[in-house]
């Protein structure tokens, strides 16, 4: 087991956490290497915390828990089985009894006792990962973590790898508590530093490979699709050429030689300023089939990012509509992309916003493979000031039907943009280490109940005194922040470059893409077929004709599908001015509502955490006060319509 300073939260594994386990006698058989070795320093650990007993491959003397390696196929699954007074967990691969041990953890005391029974788990998802938007150089604009809202790089400091990767492996150790088996170490914006961790500092990506080995943890890396240029002093890095494509082979083979098991590359190619394809005349399944190729004899993969769109449109411009984007550009390549080629899909049209649609590329492709990405890092959603568990809406996402089949059953793999840097709480916001738990969980078992895996959370992290007001306090709290901000899944209105705060017109004139189109007689986006830009009909059906129609549009999607005005009436009953009213002053009462709660359960949570909560609640507080007045008055200026109940609007 790794060892932390004192000062870093043990997150959810919490010393008490092993309790269970750590007071009994137990014997680990079977099997040798890094992943077996954590499992038994696991539990010795416990135990000498707790007072229990652990064997290795001793003659089984009197036991209760047996932690069993019946082979080494690799694989990730275990069966659990109580019976005759033992728990039993065996795994024919060795990840399978990594999991199977932090099974039990998760059980607690339940692990050793109630009926007999036998439960076999395993993984709905084969890849559950993380990419980390992490440069190695601070840079000018973006820092160190792009988007990151939890201070520094776990995995880079002072322009390297750290020298000390303790932290990355209780990092890693978190990471297989939870179920998630890959990280991406790098920005898939890929700076100059950053472009050399492919070649000549390739060794310091194997370091990091190392510490994360040992919990399960395959890494991959972002490449610069230029790298034979930038790196190789190549004339081109036209995907065709043979002399590109030697140069990725021979690259490929030592990054092999470093990081035998290294999972692949992550590309963002032809997407806001990034080198691609397109420069060459040559397609996306070209450019991503020239890599997989590089890849293939080692096994590796190849995750290549559909967010591709025009990021410097004119905003006077109608007939161009960011939301197609993706879809436009890839369907036509369905079917050619390489076996090893993985298009990694973000789960919106758009980018991450509190409320969006499926994106319609998820099921258009069937002879693709998909890798579907949400946003643990709170880039849209209270950049970790604000309390937004984004549980729900991603079990949305995954139990979503495209077309009969949901979104979780047609991906191979779920991604997340990790929301942890080398912050002592490791998010920033001690409750937003939810996401990332409630992230590997859902990739392990998208059809789970979210609310049973934020109990989950509660329960390890907290303990059961203060259980039932963390729940309150998150529970909705996504809902929460929908209400506070921008309305019905129109999107946006936050203040450029951070995106942090209200602007409503912030992007409205700018190259981005992002409007909402408000005008004194209405609000919306028309993306029907019969009047505006087409989008809805890139969804299958039902979805085309529920979404063409602003009748049949469900409420939170209204203003992301159509233009209506003010007055239109909403399946609530409520017109929309009168809902974008209600939701903004009700989102800012529910947010002071938690916030007592939360003063509540003073006491109950440990000090420092407690103080660092109650000190983003008070900015959480000031930011949806603001959202409330600006969105508020812009709207009430824009239409003249008076709020129904006479509140105060400025
Ligand atoms: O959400 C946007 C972010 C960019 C990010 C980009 C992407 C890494 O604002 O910072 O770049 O998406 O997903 O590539």
């Amino acid at each position: 087991m790794p060892h932390l300073p004192e000062s870093v939260d043990p997150a959810w594994l919490t010393p008490g956490a092993f309790r269970a386990i750590g007071s009994r006698r137990t014997l680990v058989r079977g099997g040798e290497g890094p992943v077996v070795d954590s499992v038994h320093e696991e539990v010795a650990e416990a135990c000498a915390r707790f007072g229990g007993h652990v064997e290795r491959d001793a003659s089984p003397g009197p036991y209760d828990l047996l932690l069993d390696l019946t082979g080494d196929d690799g694989s990730e699954a275990f069966t659990f089985t109580r019976d005759d007074g033992r728990t039993t967990v065996t795994a024919s691969g060795r990840p399978g009894l990594l999991y199977g041990l932090f099974h039990v953890v998760r059980l607690g005391e339940d692990a050793f006792r109630g009926e007999a029974r036998r439960e076999t788990h395993r993984p709905a998802l084969g890849l559950r990962m993380l990419d980390h938007w992490d440069n190695v150089a601070v840079h000018p604009v973006m820092g160190q973590v792009e988007r990151g809202y939890a201070g520094g790089s776990l995995f880079w400091e002072d322009g390297r790898a750290r020298g000390n990767l303790e932290r990355v492996r209780a990092y890693g150790r978190l990471l297989a508590s939870c179920g998630i088996n890959a990280v991406a170490v790098n920005n898939v914006n890929v700076h100059r530093a950053e472009a050399r961790l492919l070649t000549d500092r390739i060794g310091e990506v194997a370091a990091i490979a190392c510490a994360l080995r040992a919990y399960g943890i395959r890494t991959h890396l972002s490449v610069s699709f230029a790298a034979p240029v930038v790196l190789g002093g190549l004339a081109t890095a036209d995907p065709l050429e043979g002399g590109v494509r030697a140069w990725w082979a021979e690259a490929t083979a030592r990054v092999y030689e470093a990081i035998p098991d290294f999972g692949g590359y992550v590309v963002k190619a032809d997407s806001e300023g990034q080198p691609g394809p397109f420069a060459y005349g040559r397609s996306h399944a070209e450019g991503a089939n020239m890599l997989a190729g590089a890849l293939e004899p080692y096994g590796g993969t190849v995750h290549w990012r559909a967010f591709v769109y025009d990021h410097r449109q004119d905003w006077r411009d109608r007939t161009t509509d960011r939301a197609r984007a993706a879809y436009d550009h890839f369907v036509p390549l369905d079917g050619e992309f390489a076996s090893n080629a993985v298009l990694q899909v973000k789960h919106g049209p758009m980018d991450f916003q509190v409320r969006e649609p499926v994106s319609p590329l998820i099921g258009a492709m069937p002879a693709t493979r998909l890798a579907v990405e949400l946003q643990a890092t709170q880039e849209y959603t209270g950049q970790q000031r604000h309390v937004c568990w984004l549980g729900p809406m991603w079990s949305e996402v995954l139990r979503f039907r495209p077309d009969g089949t949901p979104v979780a059953e047609l991906a191979d793999a779920l991604v997340a943009v990790s929301n942890v840097g080398d912050d002592r709480f490791w998010t920033g916001h001690p409750l937003a280490q939810a996401n990332l738990y409630t992230f590997g969980r859902l990739a392990w078992r998208p059809d789970a109940d979210p609310l049973e895996i934020l109990d989950e959370w509660i329960g390890l992290t907290f303990g059961t005194e203060p259980a039932a007001g963390v729940r309150t306090v998150m529970e909705g709290s996504w809902r929460t922040y929908e209400k506070y901000t921008a309305p019905l899944g129109v999107g946006f209105m936050v203040q450029p470059g951070h995106h942090y705060g209200p602007s409503v017109d912030g992007y409205e004139y700018s190259p981005w893409g992002t409007y909402h189109f408000a005008d004194r007689d209405g609000i919306g986006v028309d993306r029907s077929a019969a009047t505006g830009t087409g989008y809805a009909a890139q969804y299958a059906k039902p979805w085309a004709e529920v979404y063409e129609s602003p009748e049949t549009c469900p409420d939170e999607l209204l203003l992301f599908f159509h233009h209506v005005p003010y007055g239109h009436v909403l399946h609530s009953g409520r017109t929309v001015i009168q809902h974008i009213y209600d939701t903004h002053f009700e989102g800012v009462e529910e947010v002071e509502a938690a916030r007592r709660v939360w003063a509540s359960l003073v006491g109950l949570v440990d000090a420092e955490r407690h103080a660092r909560v109650t000190e983003r609640f008070e900015e959480q507080l000031r930011c949806a006060r603001e959202w409330r007045d600006q969105i508020n008055s812009y709207f009430f200026r824009k239409s003249g319509v008076p709020d129904a109940h006479g509140r105060r609007i400025h």
